[in-house]
């Protein structure tokens, strides 16, 4: 068993108690099956209805995302200092144990958080830190490669089944050199509670485009408060703000968190695809009907990015863009 170094204290959160069994919540989870001749309509209507899905057939292997988490598992059984080393504080990449984001959110949680260089495509140069170096850059530039890949496909498969020309008119977004791509490793350690779990990642929408979850099979994430049950094969794809935006509120950026498992830790690897920061963020004109308007006010990513991570987790912050 990995020896974990505990976030220190976290205070614990009220979670409301769960109605729904697991067998039942995972019945409301879409999922797209990519080997399907149905692919494309199966990611637009999971996008449309829940903005969340599980992704099964799909052409990365078990043992790619094995030999990540096994590195991932051997950073964070690290010592405190050396994980500090990587970049405390986690601004804008690094180390961050316990704090969340900027604005005072906390959660039983430690993470390393990735900037992508996407000319490399691999890890960003300000990521100098040996440690990390050794542990992970051959485990890390094969995942990212193959997650990248696979968002950009999916980006296809979407734009397809939204009849978008050209085809890559939403995957070219991270396809740019300066397209704003990172990568998210979590471990949340197990951790006892009377009423059932505490607060890992607090609620939240992601602010992307779309990003890829994988974790080991540990519970802990719930979509909209119901438990989303683990697959370590396979993937879960959320849409982020921005694909919320760009699809003129047709597709859904949903709220999810993760809550702590009392026996056992959970380990996950996130691929946040974003655009370029100098990108414009706006409805696609080839999905607007004759004489819709835009439900957002112009933006661009490194607007929308500033105030995302200006605001607390919980905030939504695509209502301060909406044209009332
Ligand atoms: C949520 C999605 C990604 O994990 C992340 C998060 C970021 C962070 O952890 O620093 C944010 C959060 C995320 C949204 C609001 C701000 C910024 C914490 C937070 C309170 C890396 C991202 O891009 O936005």
């Amino acid at each position: 068993m990995v020896v974990i170094t505990n976030p220190s204290t976290v205070d614990q959160f009220p979670i409301p108690k769960l109605h729904r069994p697991p067998a039942a919540a995972a019945a409301c989870i879409p999922i797209v099956d990519l080997n399907s001749p149905t692919a494309a309509a199966q990611l637009v209507s999971a996008c449309e209805e829940l903005g969340f899905f599980k992704l099964t057939n799909h052409t990365i292997s078990l043992n790619l995302m094995e030999n990540l988490e096994d590195e991932a598992v051997k950073f964070f059984s690290l010592p405190l200092w050396k994980k500090d080393a990587a970049g405390a504080g986690a601004a804008p990449s690094g180390y961050g144990s316990r704090r969340i984001g900027h604005m005072g959110d906390v959660g039983w949680i430690e993470y390393l958080l990735l900037q992508i260089n996407s000319i490399n495509p691999s890890l960003s140069t300000s990521l100098r830190q040996e440690t990390i170096k050794t542990f992970f850059i051959s485990a890390l530039n094969e995942y990212i490669t193959a997650v990248k890949k696979l968002a950009c496909e999916l980006l296809e498969l979407i734009a397809e089944g939204l009849g978008l020309r050209p085809r890559n008119a939403l995957s070219k977004l991270l396809m740019d050199e300066e397209s704003d791509l990172i990568l998210r490793l979590n471990h949340y350690p197990s951790r006892e509670s009377s009423s059932g779990g505490v607060t890992g990642f607090g609620e939240h929408t992601d602010p992307q485009v779309i990003s890829i979850l994988r974790s080991n099979n540990t519970w802990g994430l719930q979509v909209l408060w119901v438990p989303v049950p683990p697959d370590q094969s396979s993937f879960f794809v959320n849409v982020g703000d921005s694909l919320q935006v760009l699809t003129n509120g047709r597709f859904k950026s949903v709220k999810h968190r993760v809550l702590t498992n009392s026996l056992q830790s959970r380990v996950s690897m996130i691929f946040f695809g974003g655009p370029p920061l100098k990108e414009r963020v706006a409805p696609l004109p080839h999905l607007m009907e004759e004489g819709e308007e835009s439900l957002y006010r112009e933006f661009t990513w490194c607007e929308y990015k500033a105030t995302a991570y200006a605001s607390k987790l919980v905030d939504n912050r695509l209502e301060l863009f909406e044209k009332h």
